[in-house]
C-alpha cells in the first residue's frame, strides 16, 4: 500500500509537508475563490461588500452552481500550489462544468483572466465586471465554456471530461492533465468507459492524467452511486479501473489542504517515478495510476440551513441555496452573514486587487492553468504533411472501368501522413476495432495500435506506443480525438455509418464549442474534427437491417453551417482529394462518407481535384446533352448512388437515345443549400443553371431523400426535384436488393424519368415495362441464386 492510500484527512494531513504559512495562504486563495464564486451568483454591484448589502445589488435572476465550486476551487487552489512547486505544464479538465463561477474566480485570480478580457481588470472595478457579466445578459455562460480562459471542456453536457483529458495527454510527454470528475458524472456511460483509457496510455511519449474524482454525495436532487458504496467496494471499483485511489476526506478546511497537499504530493511522486522508469529504465509493465477521491461536502461553507431545512453538504446545495435574496430580507440577510464570512476585507486590498497572501500559490506566465498553450491549441498545431496526391491515385484511363475499394485507397495515404509525423507525433487515427474492417490497414506499417494491456502471441499490430488508437467506445474515441484536436494536434475517425450516431450528443457539443471559439479571437483555429463514416448503409447487405442507418449526415447538417462540412465522394479520387482538403481545414467538423467496398473509378486524379473543387458539377462524359438543353437531370451523391445513376443513364441512351439528360454529381452536399444559409452554398443563378428551374431533377441520393427536399426548398426547379434514397428498408440481402427494396436502382430511376419527362409515358411505355420486369427478373434471381443478376453484377460503364 502507497503510503497515502485510505487515510482521512486528519491522517493524511500529518503526511503533509505544508509549512503554517503556506497553509495560511493556500486558504486564503480558497476564501478568495469561494467569496469570488459566491459573488459571481448573486452581485451585480457592491462586488467587496464594503457597504452593507441591500436588494439592489443583488441581481434579478439568481443563475449558477454553487455546490460545486468549493471542491472545484480547492482543486484550483492546490493544482497551483503544485504547478509552482514543481515548474509542471498542467491543465485541468473540469468535469462539473457546471461550476463556471469557479474556474472564472481562478483565472481572475491568477490574471489570466484580464490578460484575455482586459476590461476585467484584477482590481475592484475588474471584480464588479467579474461579478455582474456572470449569467447576465451580454456577459457570459454560467458554465465553463470557450470563453473561459485554460478551458478545453465545456462540461455541460456531462460526461466526458476523462476522455478530453486523455485526449489532451496523448503525445504531451511533459503535461499533467488534472481531471476532475463529478460524482454525478461518474454514472454516465461515456465516463464509466473512459476510466478505461489508461491502458491507452503510454508512460514514453504521453503525459499524464490526473483523476480526480470528487464525491460531493449529490447530484442534482438525488445522492450519487460512488458516494454511497462502503469505501473498500469503491477502492475494488476504481482498482478494477486501474487506478490506485488516494483518498482525501473531510469539512475542516485546514485538514482537508493538508491532506489535499499530501495527496497531489504523493500522486505526482508516483507518476514523476513511473515515468522515469518508463522512460529511462524502459520498464514496459502496465503501471496503475494514482487518482485522488476527494470527499468533501457539497456547497461547503455555504449556508448550512435555509428556511429551516439542510442545504450544505447536500443536494439543495448544488445550484443557488439562497433563491429569494431579493424578496426575502432573512435570505439577504444570510447571504452577507455568508458573503463575510470569507473576509473580503482581508483578501482584496483597498483597490480590490487580491492581496499578497492571496496569490502566494499562483503560478506565473503560461504555467497558470487559464494561460497555457495547450488549452488554447491553435497556438500549438502545425500543418499536417500530407503528401502529393498523385502518389496514391488510381490510375483512370476510361471511367467506370477500374474497381478500387475507395478506404483502401485512403489508407495508402493514411500511411504516409502515419509515417511523416512519426517524429512530431501529432496525428491519430481513432476507431471502435474498425480500421482494419474499413480498410486502412496500411496504417499498421507505419504505426501500431496503442495498446497497454496483456500482450498475447495471436495479436497483430498492438503497440505500447501506437498511433491508431481503437477501444470499443464510440463515445470514448471521440472524447480522445477532441481532446487530442484542442490541444493543438489532427486526426481522423473512422467509423461505420449507422452507429456513429452513438456520439450525435458530443458532436453537437463540439460544434457548439468550435462555434463559439471561432468569434473569440483569442482562441486560435483548430486541426478540423474528421470523420471517415464507411461500411455504410448500401453495403451493409450481409450484417443487416440494424447496421443501416444514413442519418448522422441530417444530424450533422443541422448544425452551425459555419462548422460544418459534408462530403459523399464518390470514387477513391475524388476520396482522396477530399480527405487532402479535410485534413488541411480548420475549425471544422467534416463529415466524408465513403464506400470500402471495389467502387468503379470515374474521375482521373485531375478531374476530381477540380470536380471537388466545384463541390457539384456535371459529368459530361456521362449524359447525352450534346450541347442542347436537357430533358432531364439525373443528380446523385454517394458512391452506390452515383453508380446507379451511371447505370440508368447508359439505359437511357440504349432505349431513348433521343432523350437529353444531364448527369450531376453532388460531392460536397453543403452546396445545395442558398447561398446565404452557407459559406458553401450555391448561388440561385448557378443552381438553375446545374439544376434547370423547370426539368425534371431525380436525385438519387446516399441517405434520406428528405435531406435533399430541405436543403433545395427553396430553389425554383424545386417542386420538378424528385429524391429517391434510404427509407427504412432494409435486411440481410444481395447489394443491388438494397437499392431495389428502397427504389433508388438504375431501373427504378429509368421508370421515374420514364414518369415525368412530359410526352414519355406514352412513348416509353414498352421501356417503363422492361424496367419493372427487370425488378421482378431481380426478386426471383436473388431469391433463386443467392446473388445479383449477372447484368447486374457484371456491368461496366460503356458508352
Ligand atoms: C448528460 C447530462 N445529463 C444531465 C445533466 C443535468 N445536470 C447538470 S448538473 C447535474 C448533476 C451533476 O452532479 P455531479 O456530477 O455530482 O456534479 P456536482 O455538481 O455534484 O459537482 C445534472 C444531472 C447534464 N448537465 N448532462
Ligand atoms: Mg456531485
Amino acid at each position: 500500500m502507497n503510503k497515502a492510500e485510505n487515510l482521512d484527512a486528519t491522517a493524511l494531513s500529518e503526511l503533509s509537508e505544508l509549512s503554517d504559512d503556506e497553509l495560511r495562504t493556500l486558504d486564503a486563495h480558497w476564501r478568495a475563490a469561494n467569496y469570488l464564486a459566491a459573488g459571481q451568483i448573486y452581485l451585480m454591484a457592491n462586488a467587496r461588500l464594503t457597504e452593507p448589502l441591500k436588494a439592489e445589488h443583488i441581481k434579478p435572476r439568481l443563475l449558477g452552481h454553487w455546490g460545486t465550486s468549493p471542491g472545484l476551487n480547492l482543486v484550483y487552489t492546490h493544482l497551483n500550489r503544485v504547478i509552482k512547486a514543481r515548474g509542471l505544464d498542467a491543465l485541468c479538465v473540469w468535469g462539473p462544468g457546471h461550476g463556471g463561477p469557479s474556474v472564472l474566480a481562478n483565472s481572475w485570480l491568477e490574471g489570466s483572466y484580464s490578460d484575455t478580457y482586459p476590461d476585467v481588470s484584477r482590481d475592484g472595478a475588474g471584480m464588479e465586471r467579474l461579478f455582474k457579466q456572470f449569467s447576465f445578459p451580454g456577459g457570459v455562460p454560467s458554465h465553463v465554456a470557450p470563453e473561459t480562459p485554460g478551458s478545453i471542456h465545456e462540461g455541460g453536457e456531462l460526461g466526458y471530461s476523462l476522455a478530453h483529458a486523455y485526449g489532451a495527454a496523448f503525445d504531451h510527454p511533459d503535461l499533467l492533465v488534472a481531471c476532475v470528475i463529478g460524482d454525478g458524472e461518474a454514472e454516465t456511460g461515456p465516463l464509466a468507459a473512459a476510466w478505461h483509457s489508461n491502458k491507452f496510455l503510454d508512460p514514453v511519449h504521453d503525459g499524464a492524467v490526473l483523476p480526480i474524482l470528487h464525491l460531493n454525495g449529490y447530484k442534482i436532487a438525488n445522492p450519487t452511486v460512488l458516494s454511497r458504496l462502503p469505501e473498500s467496494e469503491l477502492d475494488e471499483l476504481l482498482r478494477g479501473y486501474g487506478h490506485d485511489p488516494i483518498h482525501v476526506t473531510g469539512d475542516d478546511p485546514l485538514k482537508v489542504h493538508r491532506a489535499m497537499a499530501a495527496a497531489f504530493d504523493d500522486a505526482l511522486d508516483r507518476i514523476a517515478v513511473m515515468q522515469q522508469s518508463a522512460r529511462a529504465d524502459g520498464v514496459s509493465e502496465r503501471v496503475h495510476w494514482p487518482m485522488i477521491v476527494l470527499r468533501t461536502p457539497k456547497g461547503w461553507t455555504g449556508p448550512a440551513e435555509v428556511d429551516g431545512v439542510p442545504v450544505e453538504g447536500t443536494w439543495r446545495a448544488h445550484q443557488v441555496p439562497l433563491s429569494e435574496v431579493r424578496e426575502n430580507p432573512e435570505h439577504l440577510r444570510q447571504l452577507e452573514a455568508w458573503l463575510r464570512s470569507y473576509h473580503p476585507e482581508q483578501l482584496f486590498g483597498p483597490d480590490g486587487r487580491p492581496v499578497a497572501d492571496v496569490l502566494a500559490c499562483v503560478p506565473e506566465g503560461t504555467k497558470r492553468l487559464g494561460s497555457s498553450p495547450y488549452a488554447n491549441g491553435g497556438l500549438l498545431v502545425r500543418d499536417l504533411p500530407i503528401p502529393s496526391l498523385d502518389r496514391f491515385a488510381v490510375p483512370v484511363e476510361k471511367p467506370g472501368s477500374t474497381l478500387h475499394e475507395p478506404t483502401r485507397v485512403l489508407g495508402d495515404l493514411l500511411e504516409q501522413v502515419m509515417h511523416d509525423t512519426a517524429a512530431s507525433r501529432d496525428f491519430r487515427l481513432v476507431g471502435p476495432d474498425e480500421t482494419a474492417s474499413n480498410r486502412l490497414q496500411a496504417v499498421f506499417n507505419a504505426s501500431g495500435k496503442a495498446w497497454q494491456a496483456g500482450f498475447l502471441p495471436v495479436d497483430e499490430h498492438l503497440d505500447r506506443h501506437g498511433r491508431v488508437m481503437e477501444i470499443l467506445s464510440e463515445h470514448t474515441c471521440q472524447g480522445w480525438l477532441e481532446g487530442y484536436l484542442l490541444t493543438g494536434r489532427h486526426g481522423l475517425f473512422s467509423c461505420y455509418e449507422a452507429f456513429v450516431h452513438i456520439v450525435d450528443s458530443m458532436v453537437n457539443q463540439h460544434i457548439k464549442w468550435l462555434k463559439t471559439s471561432r468569434e473569440l479571437a483569442w482562441r486560435a483555429p483548430i486541426a478540423s474534427l474528421n470523420y471517415l463514416l464507411t461500411s455504410h448503409v448500401w453495403r451493409q447487405d450481409h450484417n443487416g437491417f440494424s447496421h443501416q442507418d444514413p442519418g448522422f449526415v441530417d444530424h450533422v447538417l443541422n448544425k452551425s453551417p459555419e462548422v460544418v462540412r459534408v462530403y459523399l465522394p464518390p470514387d477513391a479520387n475524388t476520396l482522396l482529394s477530399v480527405a487532402d482538403h479535410v485534413l488541411r481545414s480548420r475549425d471544422y467538423v467534416n463529415v466524408v462518407v465513403a464506400g470500402k467496398q471495389p467502387c468503379f473509378d470515374w474521375l482521373s486524379m485531375d478531374q476530381a481535384r477540380a470536380h471537388c473543387a466545384r463541390g457539384a458539377g456535371i459529368w459530361e462524359w456521362a449524359g447525352t446533352e450534346n450541347g442542347g438543353e436537357p430533358d432531364v437531370v439525373l443528380a446523385c451523391a454517394g458512391d452506390v448512388p452515383t453508380l446507379e445513376v451511371l447505370a440508368a443513364a447508359q439505359l437511357l441512351r440504349r432505349h431513348l437515345p433521343d432523350l437529353a439528360v444531364r448527369v450531376v454529381n453532388v460531392v460536397d452536399m453543403t452546396r445545395l443549400m442558398p447561398r446565404d444559409e452557407h459559406p458553401h452554398g450555391m448561388g440561385d443563378f448557378e443552381y438553375d443553371g446545374l439544376f434547370t428551374t423547370d426539368r425534371p431533377v431525380i436525385f438519387a441520393y446516399h441517405g434520406y431523400p428528405w435531406l435533399i427536399h430541405r436543403l433545395a426548398y427553396r430553389r425554383t426547379g424545386h417542386a420538378n426535384l424528385h429524391v429517391r434514397g434510404y427509407k427504412e428498408s432494409g435486411t440481410t440481402t444481395t447489394p443491388f436488393d438494397m437499392v431495389v427494396r428502397n427504389d433508388l436502382d438504375r431501373y427504378r430511376l429509368v421508370m421515374d424519368v420514364i414518369d415525368r419527362v412530359p410526352g414519355l409515358a406514352v412513348r416509353a411505355a414498352a421501356v417503363r415495362q422492361q424496367m419493372a420486369d427487370a425488378r421482378t427478373r431481380h426478386h426471383a434471381w436473388i431469391r433463386e441464386h443467392g446473388t445479383d443478376l449477372p447484368e447486374v453484377a457484371d456491368w461496366t460503364w460503356n458508352a
